[in-house]
């Protein structure tokens, strides 16, 4: 079988959710994948920031196999050896009192919404079902009915309602519109993306994330982030909010938790907000699964072996700053943070940034445009600097030859 053979099956057979970039991945190590015909390239999209430690890393395949061996799944029903090794490790790694496992982002999107909600009846004194949370314009928390009943996006949201209520949005990156909302009593939280990566890369104002949280402490609303994606060292520091030296009320976390291997996803937060929910009232049957937990504690002991959020903000500038030399009116703009990069392609001749990623495709290296006109560019943080250049090239070779 060829490429097109292998995509040709997944059309007949598999449901049309996704247009993805025509090409056939079969292995992945570090930072390169190989296609079923032995291609080799760079993948600089890290499974939307997922493969933070890179492909297939030794240590945490090693956590998963070994504990595959012995004890996959207990249900919450019964307790393990595991699960409080991983709620001690996660919660003293980000410094919070007590650990909520779950599984995909937007199930601990879908946590983090139900704390806020019960924290709000119970601790604030919001009359049951008045609750209210702000969430941002562009948002991107995951695809379940509720979330996307947040979302301003209409290909997340057109077609699926009725929509939970319960939600305003705001401008993001925009303190005057939020401080306007929190006049509201019956604000919960505020649920906000450090960086909103879907929407682009789109970088707040420096401090932006310090006044929102200080405004939400003002109105005793909880400053909820999602770093799903911005997380586990992919901006340069361990958390996009460390940038602020913001301490989220509840931190969600996905993705990278696991370094790519399974889905692994987290809340944190401290007792006061943690413990209004009571046994029997939240749960799944693999949350916090005893291979998860193994492989969690392995992905985050790789974040620090390898200070990847030291090398994420030391090659990051320097990949923006060759991105920037680029001399062509293609490049609109190039922004990020850390390893989380993006360029803003204005359309030349018809080519845009569909054309460009068929275009880096055939050069080496794998990125998609989201949005249109923005490729997000975000390689496992275990990239070096020959290879952060060799990437940079090609990119700006790929961009001359339009
Ligand atoms: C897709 C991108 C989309 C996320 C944040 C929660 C979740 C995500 C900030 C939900 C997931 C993924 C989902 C995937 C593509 C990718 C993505 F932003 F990363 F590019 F879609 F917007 N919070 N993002 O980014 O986590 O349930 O997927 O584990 O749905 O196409 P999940």
């Amino acid at each position: 079988m060829n490429s097109q053979d292998y995509m040709n099956r997944e059309s007949e057979y598999g449901a049309h959710n996704y247009h993805p970039l025509p090409v056939v991945l079969e292995k992945g190590e570090g930072v390169y994948v190989w296609d079923v015909e032995g291609k080799k390239y760079f993948d600089f999209l890290s499974a939307y920031s997922a493969v933070n430690q890179g492909h297939c890393h030794p240590k945490i395949i090693a956590a998963m196999t070994e504990q595959a061996q012995k004890l996959t799944l207990t249900s919450r029903a019964f307790y393990n050896d595991v699960l409080g090794e991983f709620e001690e490790y996660v919660t003293k790694y980000f410094g919070y009192d007590k650990v909520l496992p779950m599984n995909t982002g937007a199930e601990a999107d879908e946590t983090a919404l139900k704390l806020a909600r019960k924290w709000a009846y119970e601790k604030k004194g919001v009359p049951e079902n008045e609750a209210k949370i702000i969430v941002c314009e562009n948002n991107f928390h995951g695809r379940t009915i509720t979330i996307i009943s947040m979302s301003t996006d209409p290909d997340a949201y057109k077609g699926f309602g009725p929509y939970t209520p319960g939600f305003i949005t705001v401008p993001y990156n925009n303190i005057d519109a939020l401080k306007k909302e929190l006049k509201d009593p019956n604000i919960a939280a505020f649920l906000v993306e450090p960086i909103q990566g879907e929407a682009g890369v789109y970088v707040p104002d420096d401090g932006y994330l310090k006044k929102a949280y200080d405004l939400c402490k003002e109105k005793n609303v909880l400053f909820i982030a999602d770093e799903v994606q911005t997380g586990i060292a992919r901006t340069g520091k361990l958390l996009a909010c460390d940038h602020e030296n913001v301490r989220p009320d509840i931190l969600i976390l996905g993705k990278a938790l696991s370094g790519g291997v399974m889905p692994v996803s987290a809340v944190l937060a401290d007792d006061d907000i943690m413990l209004v929910i009571k046994p029997g009232e939240h749960g799944s049957t693999f949350g916090g699964n005893p291979v998860a937990g193994k492989v969690a504690i392995a992905a985050l002991e790789v974040i620090k072996e390898e200070k990847l959020a030291e090398n994420a903000e030391r090659l990051g500038k320097i990949f923006r700053e060759e991105l920037r030399k680029i001399d062509s009116e293609m490049v609109e703009l190039v922004r990020g943070k850390g390893l989380l990069n993006a360029m803003i392609i204005k359309p030349r001749n018809g080519k845009e940034a569909w054309d460009v990623c068929l275009k880096l495709r055939d050069n080496g290296l794998l990125a998609k445009p989201t949005h249109g006109h923005i490729i997000r560019f975000a390689p496992p943080l275990v990239i070096n600097e020959d290879q952060i250049r060799e990437a940079a090239n090609i990119i700006k070779e790929t961009i001359l030859s339009f």
